[in-house]
């Protein structure tokens, strides 16, 4: 694959500015969710939304991030929800329980709800791994990827809500 075209990328024009956003962060590998959290900052700033419209909502761990994604989402405060969370395989034996459920319960918050559910949860086999995809302004952070797909989608469904 040419370099540069795995990765979704943010689209032309697009803008955050009034939208509502809710963070859902696990406390669970804090030092690396912490490194995402900076990245959501990053990518939602980026794209105009307003520090006062964003909620953020920590749950104990990654098994829990879907339920605080549907706490935010059925609140009607806000528009889209953005998820981070990390699951290291070296380190967790019900790895793909925790990481497969977390993963489920999020898309199903989204399809069940209609709000966007952006899922920045990092499933990685080493610390080294999650690292590399949480760096700072610049480098890949999968947070800040996961701001630019929550207001995409936020945008989305604004633009084909139900008349
Ligand atoms: C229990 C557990 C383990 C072993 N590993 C992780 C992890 O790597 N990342 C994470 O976010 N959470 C982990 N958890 C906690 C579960 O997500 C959940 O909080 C507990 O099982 C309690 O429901």
């Amino acid at each position: 694959m040419a370099e540069g075209t795995a990765r979704a990328g943010t689209p032309a024009g697009l803008d955050g500015a009034g939208l509502r956003v809710g963070i859902v962060r696990a406390r669970w590998n804090a030092p690396i969710v912490d490194r995402l959290a900076d990245g959501v900052a990053r990518g939602l700033k980026t794209l105009g939304v307003a520090a006062d419209d964003v909620v953020d909502v920590p749950v104990p761990g990654s098994f829990e991030i879907p339920f605080g994604a549907r706490a935010l989402a059925t609140s009607g405060e806000v528009d889209a929800v953005v998820c981070i969370g990390a699951v290291i395989r070296g380190e967790t034996t019900h790895y793909d329980i925790v990481a497969g459920e977390c993963a489920r319960g999020v898309q199903q918050v989204q399809l069940s709800t209609g709000v966007p559910v952006a899922f920045g949860v990092l499933t990685t086999e080493d610390e080294a791994q999650a690292l590399a995809r949480s760096e700072g302004p610049g480098g890949h952070n999968v947070g800040e990827e996961a701001a630019v797909v929550a207001v995409e989608m936020a945008r989305i469904a604004q633009r084909h809500a139900p008349a």
